[in-house]
């Protein structure tokens, strides 16, 4: 059972924080001093969080934690650490942090160890990702695994690329992953193109393994598979050295045709968006090996236990998540930027949309009744400095508030040098630099006067001047290791928890993405020329469809 959500604008919390927000906004170029500094300078685990340059002042940031307090955040909060069913619309329980409690740790949900459960299926993971990286684990003629690929969509997807992407450094040598996720063919298509069957792994995650993109995903690389090995190799055989399966759902495993004993399971209180240090996370564990992912399974920890035990006032993820609450719902901003200063993290953002869109963008509350008020901002990103030489002109000087999230690393993941008229340049602190310049000029801007002072004429002083006063949030570690990868991901989690709760969403459930996938089944027939099932459609949909059968070309 869980407790009513309390509608959040009916609290005395939130009518203070909409006078506060009817009056003038702190300024920045007068709040950042430095006791203001070290009093917003956290620092959970290995990380080390700026949070000084936001628009709030001592009473926003109390009014702040009393909407916290009012809403029952930190009652929730446990009862997620619990195991009590918090996703409601699901009737599940919302577990993704029992995923990274330590050995010996037990936490029992009906009746069962849920922690025993996960690290037997770790030791599985494991014991057969180290015979896939020395060489034991063969294909059916014998040849080591050069490429895993992994088969899955949104949830089963984005966490492994992602994070296969940023610990690059940590990867064996010899042996590399793809993934294929979309329906559209060419996916498939080009990330089999070069590739040698006798030494290809098929990984085919999928929570269900009932969702259309990936059953045809893998069977599509079945039949590449058993098309183009040599002659003579026994299908059953190739099956069972080139696939193994990651799923809650073993049955359809087998009945897809992959041993049982090549499956890793995981369970239902683990979201799709949520599972990244789960068995879906195989490919990964093949690439780092276990002892890197454990070490970002420990980082997670490190985050979940700061969120667990923190108190209000330092405690990171909430601190962050109600300062995203105050811009959506009281100063009007609709999206959130994060903007990492680490090529390794490209895909990050494209990750964080998924944890934070797919969780947060609820139009109800959990007990169904409508919200009165704005949830989920869209979030975005790219790499800086690209970025920089793109979008940020809008960040500067637009008309929009866009919160920003910078990240960067003390050290350089390929540290380089560059000589400049014989002087040596170390590339990372360029990097750096203009970390630091980006949220300094979005804080403090360019007066007119400053502008003037430059020697620029008049008539261009307004285009040339930087109104700032732009919040932003700087996360800085030392490195990016996976302990802090891990650190990074629970941090988003738990900031969307925070949110979620706020707002008295479920933020574990995803009924969004089912009408389209519902809606596509039907049409297929359609598509493919029924005209029964064509005349049943509205007129865009059939006029589209007329489109395509012209345009098809066979
Ligand atoms: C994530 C969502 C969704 C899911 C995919 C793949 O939270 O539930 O993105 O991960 O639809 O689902 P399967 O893993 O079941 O194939």
């Amino acid at each position: 059972m869980s407790t009513p959500p309390v509608d959040p604008t009916t609290t005395r919390a939130w009518s203070r924080l909409t006078e506060l927000a009817d009056g003038s906004t702190p300024d920045l170029r007068s709040t950042l001093t430095p006791s203001w500094v070290a009093e917003h300078t956290l620092t959970p685990a290995d990380l080390h969080v700026d949070l000084s340059k936001h628009l709030v002042d001592a009473e926003v940031e109390a009014a702040l934690l009393a909407l916290a307090d009012e809403v029952g955040l930190m009652e929730r909060r446990n009862a997620m650490f619990a195991g009590e069913r918090i996703n409601v619309t699901e009737d599940r329980a919302v577990l993704h942090t029992a995923l990274r409690l330590p050995a010996g740790a037990t936490l029992t949900v009906d009746g069962v160890d849920v922690v025993a459960d996960v690290h037997e299926v770790l030791r599985r993971a494991y014991a057969f990702a180290e015979r896939v990286r020395s060489g034991e684990w063969t294909g059916v003629t014998g040849k080591r695994i050069e490429t895993v690929v992994n088969v899955g969509i949104g949830g089963s997807d984005l966490g492994p690329v992602m994070a296969y992407e940023a610990l690059e450094p940590y990867r064996q040598d010899g042996l590399s992953c793809r993934f294929i996720s979309n329906i559209d063919p060419t996916d498939a298509g080009q990330k089999l193109a070069g590739l040698d069957p006798e030494t290809t792994l098929f990984i085919v995650s999928s929570k269900t393994f009932g969702t259309l993109e990936t059953l045809t995903n893998a069977r599509l690389c079945k039949a590449w598979l058993l098309d183009r090995l040599p002659a003579g190799s026994d299908p059953a055989a190739a099956v069972a050295q080139h696939f193994v399966a990651v799923s809650t759902a073993l049955d359809k495993v087998a009945d897809f045709g992959i041993d049982p004993d090549n499956a890793f399971g995981f369970w239902d209180w683990v979201g799709g968006r949520y599972s990244v240090d789960s068995a879906i996370g195989l490919s990964l564990v093949v690439a780092v090996g276990p002892e890197s992912f454990a070490d970002m399974l420990a980082g997670f920890h490190a985050m979940d236990e700061h969120f667990r035990t923190a108190p209000p006032e330092a405690n990171v993820p909430l601190r962050m998540g109600l300062l995203n609450v105050w811009y959506a719902n009281f100063l009007g901003a609709h999206t959130h930027a994060v903007l990492p200063y680490a090529q390794l993290l490209h895909r990050f953002p494209a990750y964080l949309q998924q944890l934070t869109m797919e969780s947060n963008g609820k139009g109800v509350r959990w007990d169904g009744a409508a919200v009165g008020y704005d949830t989920g901002e869209v979030f975005w990103g790219e790499p800086g400095t690209n970025g920089q030489h793109a979008f940020y002109q809008l960040i500067h000087q637009g008309t929009r508030l866009v919160p920003a999230d910078f990240i960067a690393f003390a050290r350089a993941a390929y540290p380089l040098v560059d000589s400049v008229d014989g002087e040596d340049v170390d590339v990372h602190e360029l990097l750096l630099a203009n970390f630091l310049a980006q949220t300094k000029a979005l804080a403090l801007g360019r007066t007119a006067d400053e502008v003037r002072a430059e020697g620029v004429p008049e008539e261009l002083v307004s285009a040339r001047t930087f109104p700032g006063n732009r919040p932003t949030t700087s996360i800085m570690a030392p490195a990016l290791t996976p302990a802090v990868l891990g650190q990074l991901i629970a941090l988003y989690e738990h900031i969307t928890f925070v949110q979620g709760a706020v707002w008295g969403i479920d933020s574990f459930d995803q009924w969004g993405v089912e009408l389209g996938k519902q809606l596509a089944q039907e049409l297929r027939p359609a598509v493919a020329g029924d005209p029964e099932v064509t005349a049943r459609q509205d007129p865009s949909t059939q006029s589209l469809i007329a489109y395509y059968q012209e345009h098809r070309g066979r």
